[in-house]
């Protein structure tokens, strides 16, 4: 007589071996906010915005009530948005805000016309920093395979883990999830599939607080249905041309042939939009996860023409190559991709950038590449912001004095490097 199902640890009597692959994305639901709201839980539910510097009425708010908890400051005593006149851009709002259409990357001043009595809190980094490692720790004690993907969400492979299979990981997404909020007081959104590709998608379809299990069946209902631009790698750019290409969904992107989005995307992006619009993704979840790109930018306080400021203009572009040569430096890293990013004063953005042959972390070369970026932009409107980015890193120390045949890190791949925009934007 076989055991059967009753003594296995795994459904259908489904062997450790035969496990099937269940990876998990977690994310963290409105962050910066919610670890605001965790020292002010008196503004729960209301709408809160996140962004901008310090400001004087900030200070104010903390000297005045210094003798008070902060959980016990009054809400008139809290700076609104209304009025608000800077140059702050939103880093995120709480879910009450969005209600009102802010969100994440928009000027607090237009923030302030869509909901002027949303209240306005400087972002503070630090605090940030200290629960994305808590909430990191707990996730790994609970399921030790997780790769870190940011300040505010994590992969995690659940294929092995005692109760992983169980209902296609929503048992082990519970759990993570409940010790999360047990800990820290922060709720997140969890989807498990079949890969991290699917798995990304999935952690956005029940936020916040939710959890959505994909399974391969579940492609053509679940997925099928979203826009390409649900697809972690699938830009703002190539959305553009799928669309002037009538590609709008994924489905209409899957009914393509390889050869076809080959011709217009070229072999490595079409054959990678190929296999994800079939739902189809074999990258590891890997403990230790690279950065794939390093950048600076900076918000000018006044509006520069590259003409007229020319000096000044030189002198933040300079100083900003300086500050992500001696990050790269710091951190062990050089970089064969120099780029730039532009705003302009009506806050359309601008990206360039240049492969070169031989890694670098050299403040001057950086200079070079990126001024010839620089020249591949017409300049005529006046800027509101500047950025450098070097990216395909490797180790310096795993480089043969940054020669080009030195091995590429394995995080170099069009896909990691579309991941790390979305990180690196972050800490811009
Ligand atoms: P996200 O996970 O994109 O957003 P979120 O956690 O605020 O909200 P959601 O519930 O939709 O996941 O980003 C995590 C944090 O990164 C966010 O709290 C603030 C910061 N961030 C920026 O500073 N600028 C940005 O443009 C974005 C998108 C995020
Ligand atoms: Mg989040
Ligand atoms: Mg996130």
């Amino acid at each position: 007589m076989t055991c059967g199902n009753t003594c296995s640890r795994y459904p259908h009597g489904m062997s450790a071996k035969s496990a099937i692959r269940r990876i998990a994305h977690l994310d963290m639901d409105a962050f910066y906010a919610s670890v605001e709201l965790l020292r002010y839980p008196q503004l729960s539910g209301l709408p809160v915005v996140i962004g901008g510097a310090r400001r004087p009425q900030d200070e104010t708010l903390r000297q005045t009530h210094a003798h008070q908890a902060l959980a016990r400051i009054p809400l008139e005593a809290f700076p609104r948005l209304q009025g608000y006149s800077g140059r702050g851009v939103i880093t995120t709002a709480t879910y009450a805000a969005r209600q009102f259409g802010v969100g994440s990357a928009m000027g607090l001043m237009k923030a302030a016309k869509l909901c002027p009595q949303a209240i306005l809190l400087p972002v503070d980094f630090a605090e940030y920093r200290k629960y994305s490692r808590a909430f990191k720790a707990i996730v790994t004690d609970i399921a030790p395979l997780m790769e870190d993907r940011g300040v505010d969400e994590v992969y995690i492979d659940f294929t092995e883990v005692p109760g992983g299979q169980r209902e296609g990981g929503r048992v082990l997404a519970r759990l993570i999830q409940k010790a999360i909020f047990d800990q820290t007081g922060l709720t997140c959104s969890v989807g498990v599939a079949p890969n991290k590709l699917l798995a990304k998608m999935a952690s956005e379809f029940n936020k916040p607080n939710g959890i959505a299990i994909v399974f391969e069946d579940d492609l053509i209902g679940k997925i099928w249905p979203l826009a390409c631009r649900k697809i972690n790698g699938i830009g703002p750019k190539s959305d553009e041309k799928l669309k002037s290409l009538g590609i709008v969904t994924i489905a209409q992107l899957a009914e393509q042939e390889l050869q076809w989005l080959i011709e217009h995307f070229g072999q490595k992006t079409g054959a990678w939009m190929f296999a994800a619009a079939h739902g189809r993704d074999d990258r590891p979840v890997v403990l230790e996860s690279e950065p794939v790109s390093i950048s600076r930018e900076t918000t000018f306080e006044r509006d520069l023409h590259a003409v007229r400021d020319k000096a000044e203009l030189g002198a933040i572009f300079t100083r900003l190559c300086e500050q992500v040569a001696g990050d790269l430096q710091r951190q062990g890293y050089a970089g064969k991709t120099i780029g730039i990013k532009l705003r302009f004063d009506d806050f359309k953005g601008v990206t360039r950038d240049q492969t070169v042959e031989h890694y670098t972390a050299d403040a001057k070369t950086i200079r070079g590449i990126a001024g010839q970026c620089l020249k591949r932009v017409p300049l005529s409107q006046r800027l509101r912001l500047l950025g450098v980015r070097v990216a395909s890193l490797v180790k310096s120390d795993s480089t043969d004095k940054f020669k080009e045949n030195s091995p590429p890190a394995p995080v170099a791949t069009a896909q990691a490097a579309t991941d790390s925009i979305v990180t690196t934007s972050q800490l811009f």
